[in-house]
């Protein structure tokens, strides 16, 4: 019977061992830091923790509650076009209820559940705020405010509210509804699933014709704006214009100059010839101006006795 009974408790010791393995438990391993803010080294953060003071307005407790809330990619799944969500949207609670919110991350990323608009003499900067790298689990209480009003809570990583992690939370009958809550909510930016592939192929074809339309009329509109300039002298645009074939008829005439005079060099020497033929031909380009200027002020100096 005592072996039974051991067999039994190792059995509940090992299935205990093997669902610890698959969520990470960080309530136990937190560590005050005053402020209600609580912190383990695992990645794990409580912020605006408050188990025993009464906000303002609040007689006494109304209720204690708990809930657990996940957080995870494949709750966003029926959601089209979010890619992260809570596994509930919407919360409603009675006026100062003293409430414990156990948080459980499945995803093998960051996530929060962070709460907004508090009263910020009692919660730093308004927040009451679960964070947790997963695939893990945290907890934390606050006591709510009294009154009707709607606070937002919402992952405050980046883009994990606009790709769906955004719920609301009511205290008492609420102040309404926030926007772009995933099946509560219209988006704020609509997305449009409506529309088929091909339609919008044939849309972006459109409008690209149109474009090229503009484009193409839009020289015609600017030279009619002035009509009294001249239209600026083109080259033409054929497939061989004349310094083409200038270039051709130079290279071709050079090639066999080049051939021999590169025949048996290394590539320095190569280029060490060219930049001297260059510097040659600069040479020469520049005494040919000076040579020309020379002669035109010389002819001028010659003209002007005679008049
Ligand atoms: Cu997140």
């Amino acid at each position: 019977m005592v072996k039974f009974f051991s067999a039994g408790l190792l059995m509940v010791l090992f299935s205990a061992s093997v669902a610890a393995v698959d969520y990470q438990e960080h309530d136990g391993m937190l560590m005050n830091h005053g402020d209600g803010h609580l912190m383990d080294m695992a990645g794990g953060m409580v912020m605006g923790q408050n188990a025993d003071v009464l906000p303002g307005g609040c007689d006494s407790i109304s209720e204690t509650k708990e809930i657990t809330v996940h957080a995870g990619h494949k709750y966003a799944e029926k959601f089209p076009g979010r890619m992260f969500a809570f596994d509930t949207q919407e919360f409603n609670f009675k006026p100062c209820t003293k409430l414990t919110v156990h948080f459980v991350n499945e995803d093998k990323i960051r996530h929060q559940w962070m709460m907004h608009g508090l009263p910020k003499y009692l919660y730093p900067k308004g927040m009451f705020h679960l964070e947790i790298s997963g695939p893990a689990k945290i907890s934390g209480t606050l006591i709510l405010p009294p009154g009707d009003k709607t606070y937002l809570v919402h992952c405050d990583i980046a883009q994990h509210m606009e790709k769906g992690m955004k719920a609301q939370l009511k205290v008492g009958k609420g102040d309404g509804d926030l926007p772009s809550i995933p099946g509560i909510t219209a988006n704020v930016v609509a997305d449009d699933y409506n529309v088929g592939l091909p339609e919008l192929l044939a849309t972006a074809a459109a409008e690209e014709k149109a474009e090229a339309k503009k484009a193409f009329e839009a020289p015609v509109v600017a030279e009619a704006v002035k009509p009294a300039s001249k239209p600026a002298p083109q080259e033409p645009e054929g497939f061989i214009t004349g310094t083409t074939v200038i270039g051709l008829a130079l290279g071709l005439l050079l090639a066999p100059y080049l051939a021999r005079k590169f025949k048996g060099m290394t590539a320095s020497e190569i280029i060490a010839t060219i930049f001297e033929g260059i510097g040659m031909v600069v040479d020469r380009v520049v005494k040919l101006f000076s040579s020309l200027l020379k002669l035109a002020l010389n002819n001028k100096s010659k003209i002007l006795p005679k008049s």
